[in-house]
């Protein structure tokens, strides 16, 4: 990662780094190699870019138990299905950061964050996205980084092709610039992980 500098207007975004979603934690949906090395490569980035004085928001899943992207909830369905909900496609994933438990918990020092945003507590939409759901509903966080003056973003974080990629496609679509730091990213396929890069670039991300 080669930030050195504070540029003006951008703020860095934490991606869903939960217990969940990493095997240090044997969280229930692990993300390939989101081990201690990883935690403590973010955990330090993030120190870094707070003290060149880059505010930090960080989004966070948090699912009701009842949660509509957990394959428990539906008959007769294994996790990584993938049905149709309401012209949707929708993965089953296993149980994962439901609020108020241990798993869903941030796994860095929460003073670091400016705001951390929740997502994912409608029970009837996922959310891989920090910005809207799939009800097309806010989050809120674009508001708070449109009244920071945000222009530009810097984001990493859990997981690089479905809530890192979803956040980051949400912001250029906003009209945030976008720099993606790679190596503090970790994916749940490589397939998917680097189709999800090549996206990403194609719609003009920084990635680096
Ligand atoms: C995520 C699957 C389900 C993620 C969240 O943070 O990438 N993936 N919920
Ligand atoms: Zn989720």
């Amino acid at each position: 990662m080669q930030i050195n500098t504070k540029q003006d207007h951008t703020a860095v975004v934490v991606v869903d780094i939960q217990a969940d979603f990493t095997q240090a934690m044997q969280g229930s949906l692990a993300v390939g190699d989101a081990d201690r090395e990883y935690l403590n490569a973010a955990e330090t980035q993030t120190r870094r870019l707070k003290a060149l004085g880059y505010p930090i928001y960080a989004t966070q899943d948090w699912h009701p138990a009842n949660h509509i992207s957990f394959f428990s909830n539906h008959d007769n369905a294994k996790p990584y299905d993938v049905i149709e909900i309401e012209g949707r496609q929708q993965v089953l994933w296993p149980p994962h950061c439901v609020q108020d438990t241990a798993n869903a918990r941030i796994l860095m020092d929460e003073s670091l964050f400016t705001a951390i945003v929740k997502k994912g507590m409608d029970p009837a939409f996922d959310s891989y996205s920090g910005f809207f759901d799939d009800g097309k509903k806010e989050t809120g966080l674009a508001d708070i980084l449109k009244n920071a003056g945000i222009k530009k973003l810097i984001i990493y974080g859990l997981a690089t092709d479905y809530c890192v990629k979803a956040t980051v496609m949400d912001a250029i679509m906003l009209g945030f610039d976008v720099t993606l730091i790679k190596d503090l990213c970790r994916g749940v396929t490589p397939e998917s992980t680097a189709a999800a890069l090549e996206e990403m670039k194609a719609a003009g991300v920084d990635i680096c």
